[in-house]
């Protein structure tokens, strides 16, 4: 407006000092007024432009953050269980404690329950190994929650003196997933610092 209120006086001293007739000074104002509507309006088009430009940097911006969070996310363990012990056979289905922690990234194993709890929601992949005597059942059951997603099962035999035996999976886990494995009633593996061992990392986070 102040532009507008100059152009307007600028416009009335010409007309003054050049004398021009009204007729003239009307169109010459007319024009004027024009070309400051179209530089206005260009002027705001300009500034909408520039500010989805901003917004679409800022979006830029947290979606780098965020993936680079994600990358930032390692969850990776290794335990084994401990002595040189026979463990088990109990009369209820037990927890096995791997209370030897090998590697522990993001502290998601806890040694003191035997339970994994997944810090954040993706593809994690989980091994189980055991060694046991041959005269032995093993049974092993991997837990996701209180779902049985895995086991692996030796029955006795006197014409082998020594098992050894695994498995291994990918799981889909939700934040706060709770992953363990659990000896069946009555079976048994040897407590060994690297024969008996639970490891499990994150693939991918989702
Ligand atoms: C492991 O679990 C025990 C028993 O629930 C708990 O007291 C302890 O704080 C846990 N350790 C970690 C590192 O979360
Ligand atoms: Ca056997």
């Amino acid at each position: 407006m102040k532009m507008l209120a100059v152009s307007v006086l600028v416009v009335a001293m010409m007309a003054l000092t050049h004398g021009a007739d009204s007729c003239d000074f009307l169109k010459e104002f007319g024009a004027m007024k024009e070309k400051q509507r179209v530089m206005e309006t260009r002027l705001k088009d300009s500034e909408t432009k520039l500010k989805d430009s901003e917004t679409r940097l800022k979006e830029s911006e947290n979606q780098m953050l965020e993936l680079r969070n994600k990358e930032r996310t390692k969850v990776i363990f290794s335990a084994a269980t401990e002595g040189d012990r026979a463990i088990g056979p109990f009369n209820t289905e037990t927890t096995l404690i791997y209370g030897r922690v090998i590697t522990n990234i993001g502290n998601a194993y806890n040694q003191s329950t035997g339970h994994f709890i997944a810090p954040v929601a993706g593809v994690y992949h989980f091994s189980i190994f055991y060694h046991a005597g041959g005269e032995h059942r093993v049974r092993l059951f991997l837990y996701k929650n209180n779902h049985i997603m895995a086991e692996t099962h030796d029955h006795p035999s006197m014409s082998d003196t020594a098992d050894n035996g695994g498995n291994a999976v990918f799981l889909e886990l939700q934040r706060g997933d709770n992953v363990y494995v659990n000896m069946q009633v009555n079976t048994y593996v040897w407590g060994s610092p690297t024969a008996t061992t639970f490891s499990g990392f994150l693939v991918s986070q989702m």
